[in-house]
C-alpha cells in the first residue's frame, strides 16, 4: 500500500517506535521555531542543558508577541533572546521583522522537513508540506539539542476539498468550516491531510491560513500535499531551491475522511466565545460591530492584505467602530507601502500597527465595554481580547473589511454587489521583495564563544521541583469544565506576558479570570489539585500554564481527557496528569474535597481516595515509560540533571 504525506514525512524522520495510530514514537526534529513569549523560558532551558551549539538544520528565535514594551521587562527580554542566539547558533529575527509564523513561511520552510515550535500555530508551515507541531518550550529545548521529539502517533484524517471557491468566499471560510464539522476537539490525536481537485487553486498563503488554524481543531498537525503551487510560492520568494515535490500516492489510504464542497460553502463566522462556535455570516441578521482588526499569524499575508485595500480603496471606515491592521511581517508590510496600498488603508481610517502578534495576543487593541470585534484572527477565547465582556467574532479578511465599511457583520457579496467591486484573485505576485536584514544569522562557533549573554532583572532562574513523593495529599483547589484552555490557566495580555522570564512573578496570574483567589488559596494550603473535563488545556501552548501552578505547590491534575501540548507540558514540569476511568466520576470530586494518591505503584496502578467522600476513584494516565522517569524525577530538567551526573 503507498503511503500519503503524513506517512511519508514521518517514515522518513522516524527513530523510535512504528507507525501505527496511538503508538508512541519518536521522529527527529529538523527545525525549531521560538517566540519570545515561550521563548526566553525556552532558551533557559536550553542553557540548562549544557549544550554548547544546537544541533538541528536550522533554529529561529523570533520576537513578535511581546514588543509592547512599557518597561523594561520586553526590552530585558529581547536583548537576552538575541545573546543568547548569538551564543548558540541560532537566528535571530529581529522586532519589526513580523510573525513567526508567516517569516517562517516566507523565509525558512522546506516541504517534507519537520519543524517543532513553542507555538500552537507551528503547523502554519503545513501549508509547504512541512510536519510542523507546536509544543511546550521545554520540548523544543531538546530539540535544539539534538533529542527526538515523542508524540503518540496520529492517525490521519482526510479533509477532500471539492469544487471550487466562489467569489468572497475565502480559505478562511474553509477552515471555519472545517472547525463547524469537527469541533475544537475533533482533531485531538490527529493529523488533518488536505487533498482534492480543489487544491489546484489555493495558493501558499491560502493554505497556510487553514494550516494555521488547524491547530483550533486540538489537530497535532495539518498538511497539504508540496505540488505546482508550494514551487510557484517557494520560486516568488527566491526559494526555489527549498521545493521538493511531496505528494500522496495513489493507493494510500486514511483513517476519516471530511468531504467538503467549496462550490456549497459561504462566508462563516466563528462566535464568541470558542472557534467553533461557525454559523454562515448572514445568520447573524447585520449585527453592530464596534471594532474590525486585520492581523495575526491566520490572515495577514499579503494577499490578506490586498484584498482588504482593494475593499477600502477611496473609501472611509463606519462611523461606529474603530479598525486595526497589523501587517504579518516586516515584507508584507514593505509591500503594501511600496504599492500604495498602506496609503489606501490610511486613507480609509486604518489604525496601523507594526508587524506582530498585538490585538490578537492582547498587547493592545482592547475593545470596548460589551464591544463586538470583529477579527481575522484564529481565537477568541474570552478575555483574550482584554475586555471581558466583549465577543470576537473570527472571519475572513473579506468579511472584516465588509464589517469596516458598513458598520455590520454582513456577508461580503452583499457589499460588493451594492459597491460593484470585483473579487477578482488577488494571487501571488511573482516575485516578493526579499530582505532578510532584519534576520541575524548565526555566528560562527569562534564568534559565539566570545558572547557574554545579557540577563536583565526580569529574567528569574528557573525554579527546580522535587521528585514525586509516593503520596499525594491536598484539597481540589479548583474544580473546571469542559474544555478549559490555557488562556484560563495562564492569562496572556500586556499585563502578564511581561512575566514570562519570572515564574514566581507570573504565578501570581494562575486562572486570575477563573477564579482570583487561585494563587493565594494554594499557597496558604501548600498546594494541591485541579480537577477538569474534558479538552483541558486546549489552545496555546504556553508551558506557563503548567510551570506556574507547580510553582503553587499543584501537583496533580485529574480531568475526563487532556489537550496533548498541554499534557506534555505538565509531565515536563512534574504534575501528574490523571484520567477518570468512567467519565461519570468526575460527580465524585467536588471543591476543596481532601484527595489521596497513591503513586507508589505508579507504572502500575494509581490509587486516588475522596477522603472527604470516603471514596475510591478508579483513575488512569497515558504517560510512556519515559514520562514516567522523567515524572518520578520531579520533571524534565530535573530528569536531564540527574542522568547528565549519573
Ligand atoms: C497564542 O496564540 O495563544 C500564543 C500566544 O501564540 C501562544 C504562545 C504563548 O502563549 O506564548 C500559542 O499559541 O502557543
Ligand atoms: Fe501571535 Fe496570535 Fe498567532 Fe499566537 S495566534 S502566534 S498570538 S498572531
Amino acid at each position: 500500500m503507498g503511503l500519503n504525506v503524513t506517512q511519508k514525512i514521518l517514515s522518513k524522520h522516524l527513530i523510535e517506535g512504528d507507525l501505527v495510530a496511538g503508538g508512541r514514537i519518536a521522529i527527529k526534529i529538523d527545525q525549531t521555531l521560538t517566540q519570545d513569549a515561550t521563548g526566553t523560558m525556552a532558551h533557559l532551558e536550553f542553557e540548562a542543558l549544557g549544550i554548547p551549539r544546537v544541533k538541528t538544520k536550522l533554529s529561529v528565535s523570533y520576537v513578535d508577541h511581546n514588543t509592547m514594551q512599557a518597561d523594561f521587562k520586553n526590552a530585558d527580554d529581547h536583548i537576552y533572546l538575541q545573546s543568547v542566539a548569538a551564543k548558540f547558533g541560532i537566528h535571530f529575527s529581529r522586532p519589526g521583522n513580523g510573525i513567526c509564523h508567516q517569516v517562517h513561511l516566507e523565509r525558512f520552510g522546506v516541504p517534507g522537513q519537520t519543524l517543532l515550535g513553542s507555538d500552537s500555530h507551528t503547523p502554519t508551515q503545513g501549508g509547504v508540506g512541512m510536519i510542523a507541531i507546536g509544543a511546550g518550550g521545554l520540548d523544543v529545548a531538546l530539540a535544539m539539542a539534538g533529542q527526538p521529539f515523542f508524540l503518540n502517533c496520529p492517525k490521519v484524517l482526510n479533509v477532500r476539498l471539492e469544487g471550487k471557491l466562489q467569489s468572497w468566499v475565502s480559505a478562511k471560510d474553509i477552515i471555519l468550516e472545517v472547525l463547524r464539522n469537527l469541533s475544537v476537539k475533533g482533531g485531538v490525536g490527529k493529523v488533518i491531510e488536505y487533498s482534492g481537485p480543489a487544491l489546484r487553486s489555493l495558493t501558499v498563503p491560502d493554505r497556510a491560513t487553514i494550516t494555521n488554524m488547524g491547530a483550533e481543531l486540538g489537530a497535532t498537525t495539518s498538511v497539504f500535499p508540496s505540488d505546482s503551487k508550494t514551487k510557484e510560492y517557494l520560486k516568488a520568494q527566491g526559494r526555489e531551491k527549498d521545493y521538493y515535490e511531496l505528494k500522496a500516492d495513489k493507493d494510500s489510504e486514511y483513517d476519516e475522511t471530511l468531504v467538503i464542497n467549496l462550490d456549497n460553502l459561504v462566508p462563516m463566522v466563528a462566535q464568541p466565545h470558542m472557534p467553533d462556535n461557525v454559523v454562515d455570516v448572514k445568520s447573524l441578521k447585520r449585527k453592530k460591530v464596534s471594532q474590525v482588526a486585520i492581523g495575526s499569524c491566520t490572515n495577514s499575508s499579503y494577499r490578506d492584505l490586498m484584498i482588504v485595500a482593494k475593499m477600502l480603496k477611496g473609501r472611509t471606515i463606519a462611523s461606529g467602530l474603530s479598525m486595526f491592521v497589523s501587517p504579518g511581517s516586516k515584507q508584507v508590510y514593505k509591500m503594501i507601502s511600496d504599492n500604495g496600498a498602506l496609503s489606501t488603508l490610511i486613507d480609509a481610517g486604518a489604525r496601523v500597527l507594526e508587524s506582530a502578534c498585538g490585538p490578537c495576543i492582547g498587547m493592545g487593541a482592547a475593545p470596548n465595554s460589551e464591544g463586538v470585534s470583529v477579527r481575522t484572527f484564529n481565537r477568541n477565547f474570552i478575555g483574550r481580547s482584554g475586555t471581558k465582556n466583549a465577543g470576537t467574532y473570527l472571519v475572513s479578511p473579506e468579511t472584516a473589511a465588509a464589517a469596516a465599511l458598513s458598520g455590520e457583520l454582513i456577508d461580503p457579496r452583499q457589499l460588493a454587489k451594492k459597491l460593484n467591486i470585483k473579487h477578482k484573485n488577488i494571487g501571488l505576485p511573482n516575485k516578493y521583495e526579499i530582505n532578510d536584514n532584519l534576520i541575524i544569522f548565526p555566528f560562527s562557533p569562534k564568534k559565539s564563544a566570545k558572547v557574554e549573554i545579557l540577563r536583565g532583572p526580569n529574567i528569574a532562574p528557573l525554579p527546580k521541583f522535587d521528585a514525586l513523593p509516593p503520596t499525594l495529599l491536598g484539597k481540589v483547589l479548583l474544580k473546571t469544565g469542559d474544555n478549559v484552555t490555557t488562556d484560563d490557566i495562564m492569562p496572556a495580555g500586556a499585563r502578564v506576558l511581561p512575566f514570562r522570564s519570572n515564574v514566581p512573578a507570573i504565578s501570581e496570574f494562575v486562572f486570575e479570570a477563573v477564579d482570583q483567589s487561585f494563587p493565594t488559596r494554594a499557597k496558604d494550603i501548600g498546594g494541591g489539585f485541579v480537577v477538569g473535563g474534558s479538552n483541558y488545556g486546549q489552545g496555546s501552548s504556553r508551558e506557563h500554564a503548567a510551570i506556574a501552578p507547580k510553582y503553587l505547590g499543584v501537583k496533580a491534575v485529574l480531568v475526563k481527557s487532556f489537550a496533548r501540548i498541554h499534557m506534555a507540558n505538565l509531565i515536563n514540569f512534574g504534575i501528574l496528569p490523571l484520567t477518570f476511568i468512567n467519565e461519570s466520576d468526575y460527580q465524585k470530586i467536588d471543591q476543596d474535597d481532601e484527595l489521596e494518591i497513591d503513586t507508589s505503584c505508579i507504572g502500575e496502578k494509581i490509587v486516588l481516595l475522596n477522603k472527604t467522600k470516603s471514596l475510591e476513584i478508579p483513575v488512569t494516565h497515558s504517560m510512556s515509560e519515559r514520562d514516567l522517569n522523567l515524572m518520578s524525577a520531579g520533571g524534565t530538567l530535573a530528569f536531564a540533571a540527574k542522568t547528565s551526573s549519573s
